[in-house]
């Protein structure tokens, strides 16, 4: 398997819970090397825009505004298998289906308040990283 890179994001949930650094320990300690890492508030349009996939969905409008409610940590996590290894330590994205030992059933508060983005495949983890990173900014 090749050395892939994914798109993860702390979410507001967990970074007003001072979660960041225990998340992100539970990233290395899998393997996934962070090799980029921004906080940033992202405004209503910026969410909107990362989530256009989900615009039609019931909960899309309270997806938004959970996302744009406080601060997040953007990373680009690199690694061997990056993208499914990062989606397996996430967990389910309802923690209460979520196997033991994963950053949601560990941390997440609700299937909305679920502390962590990662991509579900090579396209769309090169478009999330492009939407948020420039190349200068990643550094492997
Ligand atoms: P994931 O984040 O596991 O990739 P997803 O892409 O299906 O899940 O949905 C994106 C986010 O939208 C998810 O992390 C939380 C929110 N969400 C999904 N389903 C939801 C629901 N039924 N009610 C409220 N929020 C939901
Ligand atoms: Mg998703």
């Amino acid at each position: 398997m090749a050395i892939e890179r994914t798109f993860s994001m702390i979410k507001p949930d967990a970074t007003r819970r001072n979660l960041t650094g225990a998340i992100t320990k539970m990233l290395e300690d899998a393997g996934l090397q962070v090799i980029a890492s921004r906080r940033v508030w992202m405004s209503r349009r910026e969410a909107e825009g990362f989530y256009a996939v989900h615009k039609d969905r019931p909960f899309f409008g309270e997806l938004v505004e959970s996302m744009s409610a406080g601060p997040t940590v953007i990373q680009v996590l690199q690694g061997e298998n990056a993208i499914a290894k990062n989606r397996e330590i996430m967990g389910a994205t309802n923690p209460t289906q979520a196997a033991e030992g994963t950053i949601r059933k560990t941390h997440a508060l609700s299937i909305g308040e679920n502390s962590v983005h990662g991509s579900d495949a090579p396209e769309t983890a090169a478009v999330e990283i492009a939407y948020w990173f420039s190349e200068t900014e990643i550094v492997g």
